[in-house]
């Protein structure tokens, strides 16, 4: 077997002027790398018996969305996906009819192991035809699931088989390769997970969440799948913050989390608070060691997976959330007007009383207090902001959850809130805080 170093010093020299050898071997180099790639990807051997959970691998945890069952025949794994219509909650308060699979939006996520040979079912209970793509999989042409293209689309009523060895181990996802623009922007997606044969690197705590955006109109019912620019829910795991379940872990745990993205437009970079992390994987490719960049913000792009680690050693609530600040609010917040330093007194009886009954603006100081307005909401919707925390409105909502990080818990339930321990939580600044520090007593408050 030759190196890609050997590959390429020989390239180089094959080349013989300096000039040209520098543009062999970056062309050569990508070549060698595909190669190389291919190599790394195991055949598996078919005698492989199907992976066991918590025997053969550690399963993974996905927030807000459950796995898809499966059973062994044969020495398959086989399971099967039924894509049909799902009443949805998003947050308690707003619900839309989705597309999805197996009464799950989105889809429940898919988890096997490296080695397995998988067989899928998927029966189609849409109006409409839809196929299955298994994405980041090495699998033969015609499982790739791109309609007209590989197979035949998969009608109103009819069942599919699809049947393939994993050859591979990382993050993946699957979604429809038809009418893509709809059925994903409706719900169709989930997550595939595929470990490493073997127990023993596992983290303690392995996450996984799937990134998405929607456009729900308030008081309506179904997302529209023709929106392009103006998305009012994101999503983790299809959940909205307040409606997002914590991830927990112990102090000193090491834990990884799996990102995916499948949303319609947008790539989303998301923020870690109080860690630094390694981005120890990228669309299902180990990162090695040496090359893993450390961080505190990932950009996941649309159609791509990444997976960071770290140690919890660090106690607390910790937020978790897309940095594009649109992306960590509800509905109700794209469209208002800008009434910012407007001296708004009055104006909402005198719109109430000739224009609008119930209307009350809002904004005039900012938009902090849009979480908790009073007003009476729309049917149908939630707040443009977050829920409530131990110290007041989290004035973020959507593409926001919380790492939960606690000493020697036993059970990875919700904790609660973090109890902050003396002398560690930001407080009004005392006098003689103000005095010793030679700060003036005007900046304390007014
Ligand atoms: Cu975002």
């Amino acid at each position: 077997m030759i190196t890609r170093r050997q590959f390429v010093q020989k390239s180089a020299a094959v080349a013989g002027v300096a000039t040209s050898s520098v543009v062999a071997a970056s062309s050569l180099l990508s070549q060698t790398e595909l190669h190389g790639q291919t190599e790394a990807i195991s055949n598996p051997d078919p005698n492989l018996a199907p992976a066991r959970p918590d025997i053969d691998y550690k399963p993974v945890i996905t927030p807000n969305n459950p796995k898809l069952p499966w059973k062994i025949v044969g020495g398959a794994k086989v399971f099967h996906l039924v894509a049909e219509e799902v009443d949805h909650q998003f947050a308690p308060g707003l619900k839309a009819k989705c597309w999805g699979y197996n009464g799950s939006v989105h889809g429940p996520t898919i988890e096997a192991v490296e080695g397995d040979r998988v067989r899928f079912y998927v029966t189609n209970r849409l109006p409409e035809p839809t196929t299955v793509h298994w994405h980041g999989l090495v699998l033969p042409n015609g499982m790739d699931g791109v309609g007209g293209l590989t197979q035949h689309v998969i009608k109103p009523g009819e069942t599919y088989k699809y049947e393939f060895p994993l050859r591979q181990h990382g993050t993946f996802m699957y979604h429809p390769h038809h009418d893509e623009m709809t059925q994903m922007a409706l719900g169709m997606m989930g997550l595939f997970i595929i470990h490493p044969r073997g127990i023993h690197e596992a983290p303690d705590r392995d996450f996984a969440i799937m990134l998405s955006e929607w456009k729900i109109v308030p008081g309506t019912s179904r997302p529209d799948p023709y929106e392009m620019t103006e998305f009012n829910i994101l999503t983790m795991n299809a959940a909205a913050y307040p409606g997002t379940e914590p991830l927990v872990a112990k102090q000193g745990e090491r834990v990884r989390i799996r990102f995916g993205n499948l949303g319609a437009m947008d790539h989303h970079p998301i923020h870690l608070h109080g860690c630094a992390f390694r981005v120890v994987e990228a669309d299902g490719c180990e990162i090695p060691p040496a090359a893993q960049r450390q961080g505190g913000t990932i950009l996941i792009s649309v159609g791509s997976t990444r997976a960071i680690e770290f140690v919890a050693d660090a106690p607390g609530d910790w937020a978790m959330h897309c940095h594009m600040s649109h992306h960590v609010m509800n509905q109700m917040g794209h469209g208002a007007l800008n009434l910012i330093g407007v001296n708004t007194d009055n104006i909402d009886d005198k719109v109430r009383s000739t224009l609008i009954p119930g209307f009350m603006n809002m904004g005039q100081d900012g938009t902090g207090d849009m979480g908790d307005t009073g007003m009476d909401m729309p049917k149908n919707s939630i707040p443009m902001l977050g829920g409530q925390g131990q110290y007041g409105l989290i004035t973020m909502g959507g593409m926001f959850t919380i790492l939960k990080v606690r000493p020697g818990i036993t059970t990875y339930d919700d904790p609660g809130w973090y109890k902050h321990p003396p002398g560690t939580l930001a407080g009004v600044a005392s006098a003689d805080d103000l005095k010793r520090d030679g700060i003036p007593q005007g900046s304390a408050s007014s």
